[in-house]
């Protein structure tokens, strides 16, 4: 039996106050990030297997419910409003339009619908339509997210009290990188944001992207920065840099896959119990490399043909590939806080590390 290496610094998601804590520093992150990558990996499977069913998978759909003229300029996102992407702009949607969407999801098989609109912030009555739309899809018994931007005083409670299960808002990469990215608003203001979700009892998805042109510290003080709120998030999406003509960061060169993996893998180990989602970036990646993500720890996925704007995989590729790989659909409770099959009763293969 060998011995099993969980990064002891990292605490488990706990109900205190959200703040930023010095737990993981950016040098360990880095360090596991250059390990040879089959240590890395290994590492990062029994870490996986120590919390979590290493052959089920959650899975999210994702429904754009307003779409492209946002004012703010993120290098990256093909619905900032000042660059020229050829999405088309969508006003809000209604909640019947909402609705029929999440219940095809739900028939396909996802048991989590995440709303997404292209706003800096909600205004109130934004929020009102967000607040119409939550209470539906939690009457067709899914789980909720929204994502919806920066977050006012009070907006949070509004949600919570709708039946939001989760708010996503990524920090998307490093302190000191962010600024190359995006200047209409400071990391601060999303810290911010994650502490008004976090203090009105929202579960908290919160990851950030990779392939931006960052450098390996980068990714490292990405992951260590998501590994030092306190607690951390229940569900870290980490995105591969989906190049939309007519942004700034269409172009880049891009990044190594293994390295996409290895980021996968520090993300499992820095936060054990979280669900870490293999995001963005899916339809242009080799099967092969999606089966060393699984193997590297991640357990959740956007499933369905369309992300916000761009595409995803084919719900019957993901069908295949899953029953290639033994992996099947996660049930919806207790997992996002790492408990393991035996703690919830089920019967399930695998586990141990030998
Ligand atoms: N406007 C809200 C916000 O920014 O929080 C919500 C929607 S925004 C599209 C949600 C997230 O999508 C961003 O934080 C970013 O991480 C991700 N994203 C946007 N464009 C992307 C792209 N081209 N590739 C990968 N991820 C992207
Ligand atoms: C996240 O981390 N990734 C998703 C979700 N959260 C909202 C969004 C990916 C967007 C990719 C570009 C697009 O489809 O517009
Ligand atoms: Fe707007 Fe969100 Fe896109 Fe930034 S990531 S431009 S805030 S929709």
């Amino acid at each position: 039996m060998d011995t099993v290496t969980v990064n002891d610094n990292c605490q488990s998601p706990a109900d205190t106050a959200y703040e930023v804590k010095t737990r993981c520093t950016v040098e360990q992150i880095e360090a596991l990030f250059d390990l040879p990558f089959n240590e890395l990996i290994y590492r990062a499977q029994s870490v996986h297997r120590a919390h979590f069913d290493p052959n089920a998978v959650q899975l999210s759909t994702l429904l754009s419910i307003k779409t492209g003229g946002c004012p703010e300029d993120c290098g990256y996102c093909p619905q900032a409003a000042r660059y020229n992407t050829g999405v088309d702009s969508q006003d809000t949607l209604s909640v019947a339009a909402v609705v029929a969407a999440a219940r095809l999801a739900r028939e396909k098989g996802a048991t989590r619908f995440c709303m997404g609109a292209a706003w800096r912030g909600p205004k109130q009555r934004d929020l009102d339509q967000v607040i119409a739309m939550v209470q539906a899809v939690r009457g067709l018994g899914m789980e909720t997210c929204a994502t919806l931007g920066l977050l006012k005083e009070g907006q949070a409670e509004q949600l919570k009290a709708a039946g939001l299960d989760y708010y996503n808002h990524n920090i998307d990469t490093a302190p000191d990188f962010y600024g190359e990215i995006i200047t209409t608003r400071t990391q601060r203001d999303r810290f911010d944001t994650l502490a008004r979700v976090r203090a009105a009892g929202i579960h908290v998805c919160c990851g950030g992207i990779v392939g931006m042109g960052e450098s390996r510290t980068s990714r490292a003080a990405l992951i260590a920065q998501l590994a030092n709120l306190d607690p951390y998030p229940e569900s870290v999406p980490i995105n591969n840099l989906v190049q939309v003509e007519g942004t700034p960061l269409h172009g880049i060169e891009r990044l190594d896959l293994f390295e996409f993996v290895r980021t996968i893998a520090c993300a499992r180990i820095a936060m054990p119990k979280a669900m870490v989602r293999l995001s963005a970036g899916r339809r242009d990646m080799p099967e092969g490399i999606q089966a060393l993500c699984f193997l590297a720890g991640a357990n959740s996925i956007f499933y369905g043909e369309k992300l916000l704007t761009t595409g995803n995989p084919d719900v019957e590729n993901d069908r295949a590939l899953f029953a290639r790989l033994g992996l099947r659909p996660m049930e919806p409770r207790g997992e996002e806080r790492g408990e393991k099959r035996e703690e919830r009763g089920e019967r399930g293969e695998g586990g141990g590390v030998s």
